[in-house]
């Protein structure tokens, strides 16, 4: 059978350390779905659909690969809605397992689907989401841990706030 994984995330932007999972998880699977989904309540930075744009600037085409955009429902709802039978997530530190870890065994009381976690490379142990928005805002240079263009984007961005 066909191994299809879905790669969840806010993504508000795609960092260098979600590049790197998502290129593990596809070295694993057949199929890789990176699942950007957004919280309606919650406004981001960037909209659902240039996160999706930035997600596949940074794959640069990377085969057996696609990003789809969801709102307001269950990670396992998506898992569902895509056939995919896996979660592949992240983890930095023990910090982040322990956020991921009552997710991952919710997730399967729900619906069955199985958490499979990779380790960060530690050359982005630093990098979120959060602190390269924080970094940039304040006038940092986050070159390397964003691709050049969401570094770009951030500037643009945060800059006619
Ligand atoms: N190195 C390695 N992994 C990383 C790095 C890094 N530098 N940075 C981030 N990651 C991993 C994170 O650990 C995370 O697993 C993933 O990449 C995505 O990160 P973010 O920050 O974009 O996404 P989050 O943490 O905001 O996403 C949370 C979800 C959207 C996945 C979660 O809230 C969810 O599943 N929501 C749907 C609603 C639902 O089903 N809720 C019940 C869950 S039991």
């Amino acid at each position: 059978a066909l191994r299809r994984a879905v790669c969840p995330g806010s993504y508000d932007p795609v960092t260098l350390g979600h590049v790197d999972v998502i290129r593990r998880a596809a070295a694993l699977h057949d199929e890789v779905v990176v699942a950007v989904l957004h919280n309606p309540a919650k406004q981001g930075v960037f909209t659902p659909d240039e996160r999706r744009e930035l997600i596949e600037d940074a794959l640069g085409g990377l085969p057996g690969v696609r990003v789809e955009v969801f709102g307001g429902q269950l990670l396992v709802d998506v898992c569902a809605a895509v056939g995919a039978q896996v979660v592949v997530k992240g983890l930095r530190s023990d910090v982040d397992f322990a956020y991921e870890l009552p997710m991952a065994l919710m997730n399967r009381h729900l619906s069955g689907v199985e958490t499979v976690f990779l380790p960060g490379d530690p050359a982005f142990g630093h990098v979120s989401s959060s602190l390269v928005k924080e970094v940039a805002r304040y006038g940092g240079d986050v070159t390397g841990l964003v691709t050049d263009r969401v570094r770009d984007a951030l500037v643009a961005r945060l800059h006619q706030q």
